[in-house]
């Protein structure tokens, strides 16, 4: 649609975080995705609609042009094998860390060391810049279950306060990435939709006190 801006965010921290600074763009959806069960989210601003999809598929919606901008997590930008997008702006919401982490007490591992991860290409990159040699084991969540069952030596994950890798036994090894949520915008919008799409990047940058 000509005039219209679609913002295509994952449900959860993300959304909870994203939303304020929204707020100060005077953006506020019509309803909350945590009590409604609607997809697309009308807001106050008539030419302006969220999007509640996966974190994962926020890139895939926007680098194809189904929504003009994204929130997503800098961890699922660096997953991501696409590169047809524009990521002006850090916001600096939903922080962590990717993580290598292990059994607390574990023995000295093999020449190739298992890796449990959801985080396949990231996984696979930091190894290979290290020269070292590993076997990836893809999961798609539970992670920390791997080193605790056997099934890997190593993890990489997302670690924020670090409960969950005690609660499983688990300690940090090796940091691998800072992670934070980046704005990402459509090549094509960014043209197209100028008018519209950079005032609105100007003025998060503004809210989060980054220059563009
Ligand atoms: O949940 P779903 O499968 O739908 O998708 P998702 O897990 O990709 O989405 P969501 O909403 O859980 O996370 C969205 C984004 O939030 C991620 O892509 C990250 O950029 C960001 N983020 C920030 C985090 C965390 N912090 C985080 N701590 N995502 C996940 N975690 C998990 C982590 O994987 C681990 O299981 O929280 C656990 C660790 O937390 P601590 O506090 O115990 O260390
Ligand atoms: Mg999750």
């Amino acid at each position: 649609m000509p005039d219209t801006i679609t913002i295509a965010v994952s449900k959860g921290r993300i959304f909870d975080e994203a939303m304020p600074l929204l707020a100060k763009l005077d953006i506020v959806p019509k309803d909350d995705p945590n009590k409604s069960r609607k997809l697309v989210l009308e807001t106050n601003q008539p030419h302006v609609r969220i999007l509640i999809i996966r974190a994962t598929d926020v890139p895939t919606y926007v680098e194809r042009g189904a929504a003009e901008l994204g929130i997503a997590g800098k961890d699922v930008l660096m997953e991501y094998s696409g590169d047809d997008l524009y990521e002006p702006l850090d916001l600096g919401i939903a922080q962590c860390r990717m993580m290598l982490a292990g059994m607390k007490d574990a023995k000295p591992v093999s020449e190739r060391p298992r890796v449990a991860t959801k985080y396949v290409n990231i996984t696979r990159n930091y190894f290979a810049e290290q020269g070292q040699q590993v076997e990836i084991i893809k999961l798609y969540g539970s992670m920390e279950l791997g080193p605790v069952l056997g099934l890997s030596d190593w993890i990489v994950d997302l670690v924020d306060t670090g409960n969950t890798l005690k609660a499983n036994g688990l300690v940090t090894l090796e940091h691998i990435a800072d992670i934070s949520s980046r704005l990402i915008v459509n090549k094509a919008s960014m043209k197209m939709k100028s008018a519209l799409i950079k005032p609105m990047i100007k003025n998060l940058a503004d809210v989060v006190g980054e220059s563009t």
